[in-house]
């Protein structure tokens, strides 16, 4: 049988610091944590830290809020634990956790302890204006490796002493490199994503040797121990964005410091980058940006002092995704309205089929480059042919509009018009040409727009095509219509003769090339033998993907659709 013990996460060793403040508290009241998780982040005025937790468990009682001062010592939360994974004491679980959650502080602390350069005892002699310094990791205050998450700077860039140059993290803490002095950054030895141990090489800096330092030895290449981390919370280092080049006056600095290799225009300059680490983030933060591929500086912060938590950076990314505007490319919003401060208003759910038919139109409307041709089609013969087949209709119990020689005219015309009986492949590199032809047909319903597809028109009689408008418009109409009765179509007729109007542009219904819009036929003088005749004329609108169809594809198309309606008889051809 297992025992539960309760425990007192306290706070660890703060290696030298005497308060700090709770700036994330990563658990709640039942959270289940396991051990070296984190389960409080607590900051300095150097420093950020997670403090683990010591043991597997489950959180019972959380004794401080963000925002609190807690020194050593003090309860951070009551952990009940099972007997085996329990840690004897109060002080054991402190002990526990101090040595790596001490590491930026421990640092911090001998820091001050120590010179920031070791000035070797010998005579003096002619000095240089510059020396090189070899900038080193310096003691990471018991961490065996951190990892280079940030280079702050480039071969070329001008810094000031206590400026970052690279941004490191352990398990626990993120830290800034300070440069020891101001200089030139002549060479850097690591990339971001480096691990990085005591004494390892960073960069290369030049620096001016001052008036005091014209007693040093000359030398080419000066070792020189950079102080050990000093990390600070980007919020409280005005220094390091202060303009580099005023610091570096003299002639002589600007004669020697700037190799000839300083890529003047390259986009992003040291302040860029400097400015870039101005984010005050403590590592879990980080590491998440990183994971989520997100610029830290642009999150806004809600927390103490600007500093960036777990929460902002999740609700940088909800903005992201929700908001078009948000995105580099995206089309701006329609700005949302309150029509009822006008009047009575009536607001009812989009159906289904609405919403998948504004979609399509939506997607195809910003994928398509759309150009549509007119033209009129003479009708009048067709339409004195298909009165003649009235009696006939009747007999049959079918009767045939003008949609069947319509469909009947584009299937021959997509027949010697390849063009338009083609797709895009989605990725732009090649055209699919179809070698059957199957039209889809718009249908307006009382649910929306329905586009069941009529196959292999080209080998179907009017009879048969009159029978199978009719049939699939009423399964339309009445929701019976199969997936696979709306699948599958090379082009699309989308006939409003039915209903009115002299014109209008249809959108392609892509992946589809072209889609033809019939409005209704009107009686029209033509000029004919020299003198003006009444004809039927049947208003024609072809739209296209001018990605797919050029203009002139699109006039022979249009032409010969139009001829086939003029005379029926061509279609025997
Ligand atoms: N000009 C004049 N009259 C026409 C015509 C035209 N271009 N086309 C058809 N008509 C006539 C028909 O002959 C019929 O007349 P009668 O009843 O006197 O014979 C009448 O209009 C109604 O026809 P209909 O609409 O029942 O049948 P149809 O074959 O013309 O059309 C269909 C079938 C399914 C295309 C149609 O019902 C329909 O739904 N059209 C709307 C399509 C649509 O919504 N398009 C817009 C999509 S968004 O781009």
């Amino acid at each position: 049988m297992s025992t539960l013990t309760n425990q007192t996460v306290k706070v660890p060793d703060l290696g030298g610091a005497a308060e700090v403040e709770v700036i994330e508290i990563s658990v709640a009241v039942g959270d289940e944590v396991s051990v070296d998780e984190s389960i409080i982040v607590v900051e300095s005025d150097k420093a950020s830290m997670d403090i683990p937790c010591p043991a597997a468990g489950k959180v019972t009682a959380i004794s401080v809020a963000e925002g609190s001062m807690v020194k050593e010592g003090d309860p951070l939360l009551e952990l009940e634990i099972s007997a085996s994974g329990a840690v004897t004491s109060a002080s054991e679980v402190a002990q526990s956790v101090a040595p790596e959650s001490a590491l930026v502080i421990a640092s911090e602390a001998s820091a001050q302890d120590e010179p920031s350069a070791t000035v070797p005892d010998q005579a003096p002699s002619i000095a240089p204006a510059t020396a090189t310094e070899s900038v080193v990791v310096p003691d990471l205050g018991g961490a065996d490796k951190v990892e280079l998450i940030e280079l702050m700077v480039a071969v070329g860039d001008r810094i000031n002493e206590g400026d970052g140059i690279v941004l490191m993290e352990s398990d626990k803490a993120s830290m800034e490199l300070p440069s020891p002095a101001s200089g030139v950054i002549t060479a850097l030895h690591v990339n971001e994503g480096d691990s990085l141990a005591e004494g390892d090489k960073v960069a290369e800096l030049e620096v001016m040797v001052t008036d005091a330092q014209m007693v040093m030895p000359a030398v080419d290449h000066t070792e020189v121990t950079a102080e050990p981390i000093t990390p600070e919370p980007a919020s409280s280092k005005p220094s390091t964005s202060a303009p580099v080049s005023s610091s570096i006056a003299s002639p002589a600095t600007s004669n020697t410091a700037t190799p000839s290799n300083v890529d003047t225009g390259h986009t992003q300059t040291g302040d860029d980058r400097r400015r870039k680490t101005d984010v005050y983030a403590g590592p879990a933060v980080r590491k998440l940006a990183r994971k989520l591929g997100v610029d830290l500086s642009r999150v806004k912060s809600s927390g103490p002092r600007g500093r960036l938590a777990k929460e902002d950076l999740h609700n940088y990314v909800k903005q992201l995704v929700s908001s078009p505007d948000s995105m580099g490319g995206a089309i701006p919003k329609v700005p949302e309205v309150d029509f009822s401060q006008f009047g009575e208003i009536v607001t009812e759910p989009m159906s289904k089929l609405h919403k998948i038919t504004a979609a399509n139109m939506h997607r195809s409307w910003l994928n398509v480059p759309h150009v549509t041709q007119f033209d009129d089609a003479d009708i009048t013969e067709l339409e004195a042919f298909r009165q003649t087949l009235k009696d006939e209709m009747a007999e049959r119990g079918i009767k045939i509009t003008p949609v069947s020689f319509l469909m009947k005219a584009v299937a021959a015309a997509l027949e010697t018009h390849r063009a338009f009986n083609a797709s895009l492949s989605s990725d732009g590199e090649s055209i699919i040409y179809k070698q059957y032809v199957h039209i889809g047909m718009a249908v307006d319903t009382p649910a929306g727009l329905m586009v069941p597809v009529l196959r292999d028109v080209n080998k179907k009689g009017i009879w048969q095509l009159s029978e199978e408008i009719r049939e699939l418009a009423d399964k339309a109409k009445h929701r019976k219509l199969k997936p696979n009765e709306m699948q599958g179509g090379c082009f699309t007729v989308s006939s409003l003769g039915g209903i009115g109007g002299t014109g209008f542009t249809p959108i392609v219904n892509t992946p589809e090339v072209g889609i033809l819009g019939v409005s209704k036929l009107a009686v029209k003088p033509v000029f004919q033998n020299g003198e003006f005749v009444p004809r039927k004329m049947l208003p024609l609108s072809l739209s296209y993907d001018h990605r797919a169809v050029n203009g002139g594809d699109a006039g022979r198309f249009m032409t010969e659709i139009a001829a086939n309606l003029a005379d029926v008889r061509r279609l025997l051809l």
